[in-house]
C-alpha cells in the first residue's frame, strides 16, 4: 500500500520554535517514526512538506493518478481556511485523515474551524506527534477493514 503524508505550512519549524505549543520532536523524527509503522503494515509513504498551497495541491492531484490508497493530512492554517485544499481531497476520492499536535479547541477561536474535515474519514488532535501515528493507524485500520471489490462476471 502507499500513503501520502502532507505537512502543511510553518511546520518545518518543528522542534526549533514553540516546542511549548507543539513539542520538541523535530519533523524528521515524526517522519522517522511514521515510516517505520508504515513499515510493518507493508506500507510505503511519499512524505511532503511545503509552504505552498498550491504545491499540497498539486500533490493531492498527483496521489490519485499514482494510485495511492489513502492521505495523512496535517493541513496547518490552511485548515481553516482553505477550500482549494477541501476541493483537491474531495477529489482524490480517498479516505483521507485530519491531524493536529495542538488541540485547537484549546486554542484561538478561528482555529475551531476545519473546513477540511467533512472531505475527512476523520481526525486526531491533541497528542503531540502521537496525533501523527494516531491518525495512520486510523487510516492503515480503515483501509484494511476495506473488502476488495469483487471481479466481474461477463
Ligand atoms: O496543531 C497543529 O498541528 C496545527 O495544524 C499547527 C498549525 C496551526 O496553524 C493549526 O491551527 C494547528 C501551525 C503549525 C506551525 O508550526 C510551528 C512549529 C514550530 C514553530 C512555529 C510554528
Amino acid at each position: 500500500m502507499q500513503i501520502l503524508v502532507l505537512h502543511g505550512p510553518n511546520l518545518n519549524l518543528l522542534g526549533v520554535r514553540e516546542p511549548k505549543i507543539y513539542g520538541r520532536e523535530t519533523l524528521d523524527d515524526i517522519n522517522a517514526r511514521l515510516k517505520a509503522r508504515a513499515a510493518q503494515s507493508n506500507t510505503e509513504l511519499r512524505i511532503v512538506q511545503s509552504n505552498h498551497e498550491g504545491v499540497l495541491v498539486d500533490e493531492l492531484h498527483a496521489a490519485r493518478r499514482a494510485e495511492f490508497n489513502g492521505i495523512l493530512i496535517n493541513p496547518g492554517a490552511f485548515t481553516h481556511y482553505s477550500y482549494a485544499l477541501r476541493d483537491a481531497i474531495a477529489a482524490t476520492d480517498l479516505p483521507a485523515v485530519e491531524v493536529h499536535l495542538s488541540n485547537v479547541h484549546k486554542r484561538e477561536e478561528f482555529r475551531h474551524t476545519s473546513v477540511l474535515v467533512p472531505v475527512c474519514i476523520g481526525q486526531v488532535m491533541g497528542f503531540g506527534w502521537r496525533s501523527y501515528l494516531l491518525g495512520l493507524e486510523g487510516l492503515l485500520n480503515y483501509l484494511s477493514d476495506q473488502v476488495p471489490s469483487a471481479p466481474t462476471k461477463e
